[in-house]
């Protein structure tokens, strides 16, 4: 199994760190980027990062981590609570999908507790902050470890 992950990012997470830090904290995407490269690392996995605020670049990045990834991390931010096109693309994924949100998404708005992603994703993080992308590196890397021994046998 690759040992590269995409850690994908929906749209207006560009602006973290950068407002409404009460829901969201002070940490920006390039800190959350750091913090997910430092853990990989760890686990000798390679990351591709993306922020985008535009669905359909969402979709080609997923198709392209179809081709080369062994897991995918996603806060599909907006998109996940209204999007079937980002739902059907991570149907079209083999590997482990975790999907992201760094706010408690079931203590805010009723909008927001629907999620078409969990439809697919084997975990969800919801609450933990900014750390919340640093467990499912953690668990990507388990899953692809696992994964590897598996196939070893
Ligand atoms: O909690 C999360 O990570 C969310 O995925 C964030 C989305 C929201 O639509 C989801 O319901 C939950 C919003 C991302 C917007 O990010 C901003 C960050 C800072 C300032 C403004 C927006």
């Amino acid at each position: 199994m690759s040992r590269l992950i995409f850690i994908l990012n929906g749209p207006n997470l560009n602006l973290l760190g950068k407002r409404q830090p009460h829901i969201y904290g002070h940490e920006t995407m390039a800190d959350v980027e750091a913090m997910c490269r430092a853990e990989a690392a760890k686990h000798n996995i390679e990351v591709r990062f993306h922020q985008t605020n535009r669905e359909y670049e969402m979709i080609d990045w997923i198709h392209e981590a179809r081709e080369s990834a062994g897991g995918i991390l996603i806060n599909s931010a907006a998109f996940t609570h209204t999007s079937v096109a980002v739902l059907d693309a991570l149907n079209t994924f083999d590997g482990p999908v975790i999907e992201c949100h760094i706010s408690q998404v079931h203590k805010r708005e009723a909008f927001r507790h629907h999620s078409y992603v969990s439809m697919r994703a084997d975990a969800v993080l919801a609450g933990f902050g900014t750390q919340g992308y640093v467990l499912g590196v953690q668990r990507l890397a388990f899953l692809i470890n696992a994964a590897e021994k598996a196939a070893k046998k």
